[in-house]
């Protein structure tokens, strides 16, 4: 009698224990985004790399986990969300490891990858009941341009081509938009709707956006699925544009139009594109996510100088980050907690590419950064939402040291590139420059003050072993150790 009543409460036990677990057992949804070449896919393969190689000669001294000693391991699993492609790490660690290195390729759309990390509970109710527990971490990158149609949801179509036409008639987009404002212009809007003409006139368009993006070096691109259109390239749902001067036209006309006429067909697209893509986005996707990281590149954009691209383009990259960052205004005012319920509890901001400077221009970057997310801070709501900015390299890929310097000695950095039409790399040494730790004034521009450089990453790195990093182990540190104690 006595033994079946102690098996009974030793199964009772074991089921508690691993309801418990069950229970406490942590998972986090952690979303990468940013802009284009912002460096995501660089950071989501070291942040990979740093926890499957944990013990491997890691240098993650920041991360209390790894500090403490109750990391035990981490492993890639199969991801639980079959419908989103997968994000291809072993392609992008391969490129980096290759005797002959390089950067991964450019990604379009959006992926996920999914890591358990295995690790021995030391403060939590877990220590109770296992030695060791699970944090599964599902990982997404998406592209940080999706974010900027946000505000698309605000406006109406008469709305949204306004604004979009003030943009596009402004320095730096005015002079080569010029000609498709007016041809759209031209346009009888109440006649009737050219399926073949509105494709040719969207595609015009999407080649300006992609113009103003990657020659131009401009960040605000709307909407942003247009030149990142991930499964929907091709699709009638992205073909339509602003339509210039629309409040010149009669309001009862413009509210009578049919969705047959070229005006009612782009109203019809552009409410369908609201519904369909940018909400879709929000609900699928984020708003399963519970933490997320914004990654800005804030060098690229102070190394043009001589005209004003430079400050263009970098009133510009502010521009982006302010509506980057109205998707997370968690506060009354903020459209998107009308919209959804969101759920992020920590935000945190990283300037990437750290080592394309010098350690102590690491601190005014961080400042810059600080400077560029200010601006919109008072609109975030700091109870909801726990914010950090860091500057970091995913993938450190130079050394630093001294040299003497007119008898003075500076601070430089050294690392590989490839010359213009070469087939060799060379090393160099140089020093880059100053990081303002203000937004720059307009004689900064002129004064062509900072020297950026597309380093090559290091020759030498294991697949198997941790990738040199700045602060890969304080973002850890930010971004999960709190769900493992
Ligand atoms: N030196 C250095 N360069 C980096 C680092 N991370 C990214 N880069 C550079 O930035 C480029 C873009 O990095 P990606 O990781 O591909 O950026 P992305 O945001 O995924 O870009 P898309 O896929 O085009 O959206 C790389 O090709 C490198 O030249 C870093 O840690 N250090
Ligand atoms: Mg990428």
């Amino acid at each position: 009698m006595a033994i079946i009543k102690k098996k009974r409460l030793d199964k009772l036990k074991n089921k508690a224990s691993e309801l418990l677990n069950r229970s406490l057992n942590q998972h986090i949804n952690l979303a990468v985004t940013g802009l284009s070449r912002s460096g995501k896919t660089a950071f989501i393969t070291s942040l990979v790399n740093q926890l499957i190689n944990e013990g491997n000669g890691s240098r993650l001294s920041f991360f209390d986990p790894v500090h403490h000693g109750n990391f035990i391991a981490a492993k890639r699993i199969p991801q639980k969300n079959l419908s989103i492609p997968r994000f291809d790490y072993d392609k992008a660690i391969s490129s980096l490891t290759n005797e002959i290195p390089s950067w991964p390729e450019p990604t379009h759309g959006i992926s996920e990858l999914r890591l358990a990390i295995r690790y021995q509970p030391k403060k939590s109710l877990l220590k109770y009941t296992t030695d060791m527990a699970t944090l599964t971490l599902d990982i997404t990158d998406y592209p940080g341009e999706w974010l900027l149609d946000l505000p698309m949801l605000n406006q109406t179509y008469e709305q949204w081509s306004e604004q979009t036409q003030a943009l596009l008639s402004t320095a730096p987009r005015d002079k080569i938009s010029q000609e498709f404002l007016t041809k759209v212009g031209q346009i009888d809007p109440f006649g009737a709707a050219d399926e073949d003409l509105l494709a040719k006139l969207s595609k015009e368009y999407t080649e300006l956006l992609h113009t103003f993006r990657y020659q131009l070096g401009l960040s605000v691109i709307q909407p942003g699925r247009f030149v990142l259109p991930a499964e929907l390239a091709g699709a009638p749902i992205l073909e339509f544009f602003p339509f210039p001067n629309l409040n010149e036209i009669d309001g009862n006309d413009y509210q009578n139009a049919s969705d047959d006429s070229f005006i009612g067909m782009l109203r019809s697209r552009y409410i369908e594109y609201k519904e369909q893509v940018v909400k879709v986005f929000y609900q699928q996707h984020f708003l399963r996510f519970d933490r997320q990281i914004v990654l800005a590149d804030c060098l690229t954009p102070l190394n043009a100088c001589s005209d004003n691209s430079g400050s263009e383009s970098f009133a510009d990259l502010q521009l982006a980050i302010d509506m980057i960052l109205e998707s997370y205004n968690y506060g009354q005012s903020g459209l998107f907690s009308r919209l959804f319920s969101p759920k992020i509890d920590k935000l945190l901001f990283a300037a990437t590419k750290a080592d394309h400077v010098t350690c102590e221009q690491h601190a005014p970057m961080v400042s810059l950064l600080n400077q560029l997310v200010y601006q919109s801070q008072h609109k975030l709501n700091y109870e909801a939402i726990e914010m950090k900015t860091l500057a970091i390299a995913s993938v450190k890929s130079t050394s630093s040291g001294n040299t003497l310097h007119k008898g003075q000695r500076i601070s430089v950095i050294q690392g590989n590139t490839l010359p213009k039409g070469q087939e060799l790399t060379e090393k160099i040494t140089l020093f880059p420059g100053a990081v303002p730790d203000q937004l720059p004034e307009k004689n900064y521009w002129q004064e062509c003050a900072f020297n950026f450089i597309n380093f090559l990453p290091i020759t030498g790195m294991s697949k198997h072993k941790p990738l040199p990093h700045i602060r890969m182990d304080q973002v850890l540190q930010f971004l999960l150790a709190d769900k493992m104690i």
